[in-house]
């Protein structure tokens, strides 16, 4: 049943519930052309288009993680968590894109940081793909060639190859909405192809198949062996309608097909596929506009039980909620937003971060859970991401109280069924939030991107929430005055 939110019962975080934190590879480590480093998107995306950024910082040296692992993993010791979510740049460690080439400095990084976590008990978390992708590979289509399915099967078994015996938590692709809707329908994330409506979609599908090969791979070559599970972090943000007009709440079972379905159908759903509500208005809506066919590319009967259970689980990224109306403007089309069909926006009562796509909604995650159960059949989730941001300071009462009210709504969606192995809070320290630069600042971990030594410093929240690990609860009477810890 669903319970109410003022109840007093104290619920607990089972011992073997994992807590941890995440980074990625171009937002943290820096050295983008030591040590024999390929170029990658972001490298290029940000160096030729510097305006962009939102303060000017790019990923050249970011918190120079490459040089500072060992102080990373200081931070990872105080906190006392259970893993740490990271990712490999592909161009690190395959500079040419291809696995012609391998270079070995890359692979001793990863190498050092995976023994450095390993030495202190931290199960490290790899994520293959976290948008760095060769820009060799973009030259080529990047994720709009087929082809990129291979290549980056190519890659994983590198890693496989490298790190298997040691890693034992894979997530192959981190937010394909991201890579495809933003990268390669918009302008504003790399490689910014900006062909809405058809490059995302081709991306979309090749991702996928990408992540599933990847998935297949290990299952053949590595799962007996190493016993690792391999899952893919999603984007999943909750939705609800603005009211109760039918023209409305229509409007959003549409945005979930398109925001959740169209990324979890293919690989959680029994009948495998896009959604037949999405693969029905992209075909209506591209007829209409004379293409030939419909410019979501189909899935092959093959291609549709390739995907179909590939994950061992559900790499959950939350962070906030919309509120979906149905658009009343023509939207430009072609465009996946056409296609959709709606307009978001965000109460004002609800509490303000430093992005403006993130207000606080804790209430969305207890609601998405319960629809993930339902439609999907109570998968195995892990929490990959989920963060707020700040301004620079160490007093960050937003950060903890956005922290306290989503692990309310967790054990809620726990005791309810929802399996639930594990949290990551995005993110360790602040880094280069992509065009936000550092304005925006997610760290549990303050950076002092103006030091040369990128100093790290515990804010408020990280010492939350190494409280909240050692004692599995979200304390009643909690207030950061009356926490008996301080900050310095
Ligand atoms: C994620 N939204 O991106 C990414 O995985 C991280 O690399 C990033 O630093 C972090 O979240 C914070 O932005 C998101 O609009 C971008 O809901 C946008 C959204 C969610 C996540």
């Amino acid at each position: 049943g669903i319970h109410g939110w003022s109840d007093t019962k104290v619920r607990r975080f089972r011992d073997d519930f994992l807590f941890g934190v995440a980074t990625s590879a171009y937002q943290v480590e820096g050295a983008w052309d030591v040590d024999d480093k390929g170029e990658n998107i972001w490298d290029r995306f940000l160096h030729e288009h510097p305006g962009v950024i939102a303060d000017g910082r790019n990923g050249d040296v970011a918190c120079d993680s490459y040089h500072n692992y060992q102080r990373d993993v200081e931070m990872l010791r105080e906190l006392g968590v259970d893993h740490y979510r990271f990712s490999i740049s592909w161009s690190r460690i395959l500079p040419t894109g291809f696995s012609n080439e391998i270079n070995e400095k890359g692979i001793e990084y990863y190498d050092s940081l995976i023994d450095e976590l390993i030495k202190y008990n931290i199960e490290p978390m790899v994520t293959l793909f976290h948008f760095d992708l060769p820009q060799i590979l973009q030259d080529l289509g990047g994720w709009a060639n087929p082809l990129s399915v291979e290549w980056f099967e190519d890659y994983a078994k590198i890693v496989f190859e490298k790190f298997g015996h040691k890693v034992k938590y894979w997530i192959t692709m981190n937010q394909p909405n991201s890579i495809c809707v933003d990268g390669y329908g918009g302008i504003e994330f790399a490689p910014a192809v900006g062909f809405s409506g058809v490059a995302d979609y081709l991306c979309i599908k090749n991702v996928l198949l990408a992540h599933a090969k990847a998935y297949r791979l290990y299952q053949t070559e590595y799962k007996t062996k190493y016993k690792g599970s391999v899952g893919i972090s999603l984007s999943l943000n909750w939705a609800d309608s603005v009211d109760n007009k039918t023209e409305n709440v229509e409007s959003t079972d549409l945005f979930r097909e398109f925001s959740i379905g169209l990324y979890m159908n293919p690989i959680w759903s029994k009948e495998g596929d896009f959604p037949a509500v999405v693969k029905k208005r992209v075909l209506q809506k591209s007829i209409e506009q004379g293409y030939r066919k419909s410019r979501l590319p189909e899935l092959s009967s093959e291609e549709i039980k390739l995907l179909k259970g590939s994950a061992d689980f559900l790499g959950a990224n939350h962070y906030t909620t919309y509120f979906v109306k149905k658009a009343e403007k023509r939207l430009p089309s072609p465009s996946i937003d056409d296609d959709i069909g709606v307009e978001l926006s965000q109460p004002s009562d609800w509490k303000t971060s430093q992005s403006s796509w993130l207000r606080s909604a804790p209430y969305g995650l207890y609601k998405m859970s319960l629809h993930i159960n339902k439609v999907y059949d109570y998968p195995a989730v892990f929490i990959t991401e989920h963060g707020w941001s700040t301004t620079k300071g160490l007093k960050d009462s937003s950060r903890v109280k956005n922290l306290r009210n989503y692990f309310n709504a967790l054990l809620l969606a726990i005791e309810d069924g929802t399996d639930v192995k594990g949290y990551t809070a995005w993110s360790l320290m602040d880094n280069v939030e992509w065009i936000a630069g550092t304005s925006e600042r997610f760290g549990l971990y303050e950076v002092n991107f103006e030091s040369k030594e990128k100093t790290r410093k515990a804010r408020l929240s990280a010492l939350v929430y190494k409280r909240l690990i050692e004692q599995r609860i979200v304390e009643e009477d909690w207030k950061p005055d009356n926490m008996n810890i301080s900050i310095t």
